[in-house]
């Protein structure tokens, strides 16, 4: 992987984004995980951040979205998100889950116990309607439901396949 991930080149155009759990541990089976994301996003988007579409499956989320800051955004949408989730996973007392998240902690980090989160979202600017059509058509009518989340949230969980570039290492995600 280059340093490609990291870069937004027009930040205030709109993206594609990935974000991704480390070492792909599926902590979004569970709802109270997932409203974590919901809320956050609802709390963004009333500061002016657009959000397209989005998706939110057992352990990486996707979404198109838009704002004037849109690296500075995700930084904040990832750091408050991942403060949030990690805090949850404690109080769910969720040992395992939080024993990986230290384990496979990036060594350079050294404030924190925990990595939530992967590096990078893999930013990949919507250069056209059609690509715009693209992915919000990707995000909402990809075929396979997963359904352990509510519909009245207006979250659809998702199997995805071809659009995981870095899925790779995880059987049929
Ligand atoms: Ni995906």
């Amino acid at each position: 992987m280059g340093r490609s991930r990291y870069v937004f080149t027009a930040p205030e155009q709109p993206h594609f984004l990935t974000l991704t759990v480390l070492h792909w541990l599926p902590i979004f089976t569970r709802p109270d995980a997932v409203d974590i994301i919901f809320n956050s996003l609802r709390y963004l988007m009333g500061e002016g951040f657009k959000v397209y579409a989005y998706v939110i499956l057992e352990n990486h989320l996707h979404l198109v979205a838009q704002s004037d800051q849109l690296d500075k955004d995700i930084a904040r949408l990832k750091s408050f998100t991942a403060r949030q989730l990690i805090a949850y996973l404690q109080t769910k007392k969720a040992k395992t889950i939080l024993d990986q998240l230290a384990f496979y902690k990036k060594a350079h980090k050294r404030d924190r116990t925990y990595q939530l989160w992967q590096e990078g979202v893999h930013p990949e600017l919507i250069q056209s309607e059609g690509m715009m059509r693209q992915k919000i058509e990707y995000i909402h009518h990809n075929p396979v439901k997963r359904g352990y989340v509510d519909a009245r949230r207006a979250l659809a969980l998702f199997q995805c396949k071809r659009l995981c570039r870095n899925g790779g290492t995880v059987g049929g995600v």
